[in-house]
């Protein structure tokens, strides 16, 4: 076997069967092959075929993780929300200040206000912190532009930022988040805009690999939700759903009803919806760093997503409004301290799980032989230390597409 790059002397935690109490995957004293973007070889050094490779790294001891996926952010906006987090803190609700015309619509304004060469830096910037800490994969959503123009424009600085080639970047089309200020009073007339105009283009562009929705008292109701999917469908776009964050709308089992590839927020899911997901195989995408930030009181249903078996994936919800975060890392921590998870379910959470949330299960998410070269290195003692630090960051190394994306080791 000729390959480009063997990496020895690690301990890998393939995350094969990982989520399922399996352990990590873990395999001791192993090595890995990379040819290309692939993984042409992992298993244990002492099964090491015989090769050839055009360059061998020891990694000393170090751990190696696929890649971390982020499966969803709103990384391209423009402005902040610090000033709506002082009010949140003077007592007003997050509902209150959308309901008074801030929260997203005032995030919206400043999207529009931005330029896309503007929008693209501090998106850039904002990437660059999170692959620091061993992402290879993020999905961004638009959802701040909410007129064609401007979603348009939010979806072209996402897909730049692949371009870029340090991490995979899927687009997700959200104009269904808001009701921008024009329509105030006309939801459905919007609602058409986004079915008839906006879904069409962005499509017609290939601007987005999915669709996604917010079903909540102060976006949109589940019949409108049922429309855009509609319109998703006909398409030939997946859809995912911000589903029961605030109230329970039903959203869990709407976005089952049309074999979303996740269900995302879900505080507030019954019994009924998880079971529906369990049946469709929509994922559970599990958003700490919200839940945290506005200090909601619901923890979701973890134990009837474990009874169920419904995979568990975790995210940032990275947005200025509910969850400004650039550490996938520390919701790891958050995930375990505030949901209960364990340390291994929220590492799947991050790969394996997070790819099947991003229809990438197939090919990303797991060290196996044939999957994407995106790796990620670490500087820990055991793959629970992803979990446990509260801040700081123990990456060593990041390989994207069989490519050096970072590297802080001595060979
Ligand atoms: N739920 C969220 O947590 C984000 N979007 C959504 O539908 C928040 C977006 C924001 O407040 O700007
Ligand atoms: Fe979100």
């Amino acid at each position: 076997m000729a390959w480009d790059l063997l990496l020895t002397e690690c301990r890998a935690a393939t995350m094969e069967g990982a989520g399922d109490g399996a352990g990590y995957g873990a395999i001791e004293d192993a090595a890995i092959a990379v040819s290309g973007a692939r993984i042409a070889w992992i298993g244990r050094r002492a099964d090491l075929p015989k090769h050839t490779a055009k360059e061998t790294i020891s990694l000393g001891g170090r751990w190696v993780t696929p890649g971390l996926i982020d499966c969803h952010t709103h990384l391209v906006f423009g402005g902040d929300r610090a000033q709506e987090f002082e009010l949140r803190l003077g007592g007003a609700s997050y509902e209150d200040i959308a309901k008074a015309g801030g929260g997203i619509v005032s995030t919206v304004k400043a999207t529009r206000a931005a330029s896309e060469a503007e929008l693209l830096e501090s998106a850039r910037g904002r990437l660059a912190r999170l692959t620091a800490e061993g992402l290879t994969t993020i999905e961004i959503k638009s959802g701040y532009g909410l007129d064609l123009a401007n979603e348009m424009k939010q979806l072209r600085v996402a897909r730049a930022l692949g371009r870029d080639g340090n991490a995979a970047v899927r687009t997700t089309c959200l104009a269904a988040h808001a009701l921008p200020p024009e329509y105030a009073g006309r939801a459905d007339a919007y609602i058409d805009l986004v079915c008839n105009d906006i879904l069409p283009a962005v499509v017609a562009e290939g601007l987005a690999d999915a669709v996604d929705a917010f079903s909540e008292r102060i976006a949109f109701t589940p019949e409108q939700t049922a429309r855009v999917f509609d319109t998703a469908k006909t398409l030939g776009l997946p859809v995912k759903l911000h589903a029961d964050q605030l109230s329970d709308m039903g959203g869990a089992a709407l976005a089952a009803r049309y074999g979303a590839l996740s269900a995302d927020h879900i505080e507030y899911s019954a019994e009924s919806g998880i079971a529906a997901m369990a049946a469709s195989g929509t994922i559970a995408v599990l958003l700490p760093g919200a839940f945290y930030f506005l200090r909601e009181k619901q923890v979701p249903p973890v134990d009837l997503l474990r009874r169920h078996k419904v995979p568990m994936a975790i995210s940032t919800d990275s947005n200025p409004g509910s969850s400004p975060t650039l550490s996938l890392l520390l919701m790891l921590n958050m995930a375990c301290t505030l949901f209960r998870m364990t340390p291994e379910e929220t590492l799947a959470g991050v790969t394996r799980n997070a790819a099947a949330a991003l229809g990438m299960g197939a090919t990303h998410g797991m060290l196996r032989a044939g999957y994407a070269a995106d790796l990620a290195i670490w500087d820990i003692a055991r793959p629970a230390e992803l979990s446990y630090w509260l801040g700081g960051n123990p990456c060593a190394g990041v390989l994207r597409a069989g490519r050096w994306v970072g590297r802080a080791f001595q060979a």
